[in-house]
């Protein structure tokens, strides 16, 4: 009984996220649900990303918190349209949540829209939102064992970046390993290993993601 109720609540979150996505369709827009625990990086990850690409892109996001709009106010210092929503309490973002910040975009006008989500391994790889893919972040400092001991996250991602190697020599830990542990539940990967801090290995990134939103816009 448990078990039936838990699928009929993805089930209906599915028929919302499948709407959602027909109205990011109407606007060939390249929505990404970006996920990982709280602190890997993500709005860190955003930050540059918007300013290496906002010249050539009109990117929109929004951001998902159990409480405050700290997040939105680093995302709205760079000039772009954010929504922050606060889901009071819930470890994730559905497709209705998505839904309720619809009025405040204009999606004609974007062509990339990423949805930060609230802060945690677990239950946001359960929830669609309408999203083209989901990419995620691990950070050098949460270990190499995470892809086994959270698997959902890993295997419902299309990419993982691997954000903090400029912690990697303080830490016993290896990048190489954690790519190699990653890839054991999620063969398809696409990785990127990168610093939000000293900048390395974003350029690969960049580059990857401006093919995404073009490849999106003439689809
Ligand atoms: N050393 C180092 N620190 C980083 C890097 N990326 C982010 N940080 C720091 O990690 C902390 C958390 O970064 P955020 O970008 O806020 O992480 P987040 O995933 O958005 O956090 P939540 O939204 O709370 O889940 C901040 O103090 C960042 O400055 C990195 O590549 N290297
Ligand atoms: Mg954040
Ligand atoms: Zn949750």
């Amino acid at each position: 009984m448990k078990i039936s109720v838990v699928k009929n609540i993805l089930e209906a979150n599915d028929r919302i996220a499948q709407e959602n996505r027909a109205i990011f369709d109407e606007s060939n827009l390249l929505v990404i649900n970006l996920m990982s625990s709280p602190g890997a990086g993500k709005t860190s990850l955003l930050e540059k990303t918007i300013d290496a690409l906002k010249n050539d892109f009109q990117i929109g996001v929004i951001e998902g918190d159990i409480q405050s709009s700290q997040d939105a106010e680093r995302i709205a210092r760079k000039e772009i349209p954010v929504v922050q929503i606060n889901t009071g309490g819930a470890c994730h973002l559905d497709g209705n949540m998505i839904r309720d910040t619809f009025k405040e975009f204009v999606f004609d006008d974007l062509d990339l829209l990423v949805v930060e989500n609230v802060g945690n391994l677990v239950c946001p790889a359960e929830f669609k939102v309408g999203e083209d893919f989901k990419a995620m972040i691990l950070s050098v400092p949460e270990g190499e064992d995470k892809p086994a001991k959270y698997p959902l996250m890993f295997h419902e991602s299309k990419v993982l970046l691997i954000n903090k190697i400029d912690l990697a020599p303080y830490l016993d830990c290896s990048v190489e390993d954690m790519k190699k542990e990653a890839l054991k539940v999620n063969p398809h990967l696409t990785i990127f290993e990168v610093s939000c801090k000293t900048g390395e290995g974003l350029d690969s990134w960049y580059a990857w993601l401006k093919d995404a939103v073009n490849n999106r816009k003439s689809a």
